[in-house]
């Protein structure tokens, strides 16, 4: 056995070699098992399996918002598995997935018209890139199949996602498998402009222009689609400059190209509106969504289009298969039952005014620790802010996980990736557990040089 496993083997009774755990430094994380499997979930905290509750900083992966043990969406989950647990999902339906879908349009900016249904963010990108390059055909534009994402983007791990995403490690491993014709605006951050902006920063709507640029390089006939996340999430909250998502729009208009927002992250109302498209006023033609549909209780995914890219596939003889797309689970019904009672729950609660009004509470508290040790740089919008630290000495990525272990110590569960740590709370919190999220932040901080 090895020596990785043994440890958490000894530690916790758990047999560990067969799990290869995804995202994780599976070795470090079996030899240092700390509070890092999650045994219970209530409300706002986990325990972990050795009885410390932390604070969930982060809403799960960005997708408990509500809180979890939801006793709605509970009740509905555990309706629906004796009521109807699985329908096929091609050439049949059953009612709650209707519903689901026109809900969605409603909560949607004015102007969408119909939902296909996935399982996860990465099916749901796939499934949008799909359809982009299939509109064209359908409409005689068969020559525009050219994808264009967004530096530092993520959106998800399918060869779709990866090809449109910007993050390296994510493609660099997989570099044959990813997709010809794709091509990248540059990302907006830029430190010496925008560091410690609260919300949007003021510098940096020109960078769209860039897509004018690869317009001019590949001719707009060429190009089918461009995606990017309204707010990266997982670059680690990188927020859109004033006016830069409005220029966007605005070329994608110009040159007949199809803008698609990945709100997997923004959407149901991460910035206290129902998408982010409504935050920034700014209307793509399709909004892929995930994780907080259901409150994260069931997987779900999906993408909401304008009726004209439905209507341009609506043609041809009516036994005709319109689109030769979908999933087994497709508008799963446990996943349907889900989603209708995390919208009942939303309304009911007043989930998106929560957010708005923690909004300022949580931009207050992070921004307060601009001047800690370490500190880079502070970004903020709706209920998501982001710390990004200066690299400790020759060891890139240490500083933000000895912050995030310190945050476990005390009772805070942080996301960290490479120099940031990002907190996306519940919207559920308190004013007062907001205030503590970000006072164990600063002492984790100080604690680690
Ligand atoms: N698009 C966006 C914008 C995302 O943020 C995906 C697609 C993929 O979704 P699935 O369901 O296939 O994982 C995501 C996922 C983090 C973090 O903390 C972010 C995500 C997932 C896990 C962790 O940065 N985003």
């Amino acid at each position: 056995m090895k020596h990785e496993t043994a440890v958490m083997e000894q530690a916790m009774g758990l047999r560990t070699e067969a799990y290869w755990m995804p995202f994780t430094h599976n070795r470090y994380l079996k030899k240092h098992p700390r509070s890092r499997i999650l045994a219970r979930a209530e409300g706002a905290y986990y325990t972990s399996a050795e009885g410390q509750r932390l604070f969930d900083c982060v809403s799960g992966m960005w997708c408990c918002p509500l809180g979890h043990g939801h006793p709605k969406i509970a009740e509905a989950v555990a309706r629906q598995v004796k009521e109807l647990d699985y329908s096929p999902a091609f050439q049949m339906g059953h009612p709650k997935i209707f519903s689901l879908a026109e809900r969605i349009v409603r909560l949607a900016p004015a102007g969408m018209g119909q939902v296909f249904f996935a399982n996860s963010g990465s099916e749901a990108v796939d499934t949008a890139l799909k359809i982009a390059v299939a509109y064209h055909r359908m409409k005689g534009d068969a020559a525009r199949t050219r994808l264009i994402g967004r530096e530092r983007g993520y959106h998800g791990v399918g060869i779709g996602g990866i090809s449109v995403g910007g993050i390296a490690p994510n493609r660099k491993m997989f570099a044959p498998l990813l997709l010809a014709g794709v091509d990248h605006l540059p990302h907006t951050y830029d430190a010496a402009e925008m560091a410690f902006s609260r919300g949007q920063p003021k510098w940096g709507a020109h960078l769209a222009d860039e897509l004018e640029r690869l317009v001019a390089l590949h001719d707009a006939s060429t190009i089918a689609a461009v995606i990017v996340e309204p707010m990266q999430g997982s670059a680690g909250v990188i927020v859109p400059p004033k006016g830069y998502l409005e220029r966007l729009r605005a070329i994608c208009d110009k040159h007949g190209i199809l803008l698609i927002f990945d709100e997997v992250i923004t959407g149901f109302g991460r910035l206290g509106e129902p998408f982010g498209a409504q935050r920034f006023g700014v209307m793509p033609d399709m909004i892929t969504f995930a994780k907080i549909v259901t409150n994260g209780v069931i997987p779900m995914g999906g993408v909401i289009v304008k009726p004209a890219i439905y209507d341009a596939f609506m043609t041809g003889p009516e036994i005709a298969v319109e689109l030769f797309h979908g999933y087994t689970y497709s508008g799963h019904p446990m996943a349907a039952a889900a989603a209708l009672a995390t919208l009942d729950a939303i309304e009911e609660e007043g989930s998106f005014a929560q957010a708005r009004a923690l909004e300022p509470v949580l931009e207050q508290a992070v921004h307060s620790l601009k001047g800690e040790p370490g500190v880079a740089d502070i970004r903020n919008i709706g209920l998501t802010a982001a710390v990004e630290f200066e690299p400790l000495q020759g060891k890139p990525g240490l500083r933000a996980l000895k912050v995030f272990e310190r945050g476990m110590e005390e009772g805070m569960l942080y996301r960290f990736t490479g120099e940031t740590i990002a907190m996306a709370p519940p919207f559920i919190s308190t004013q007062a557990e907001i205030g503590r999220m970000v006072e164990v932040l600063r002492g984790a901080i100080q604690a680690t040089r």
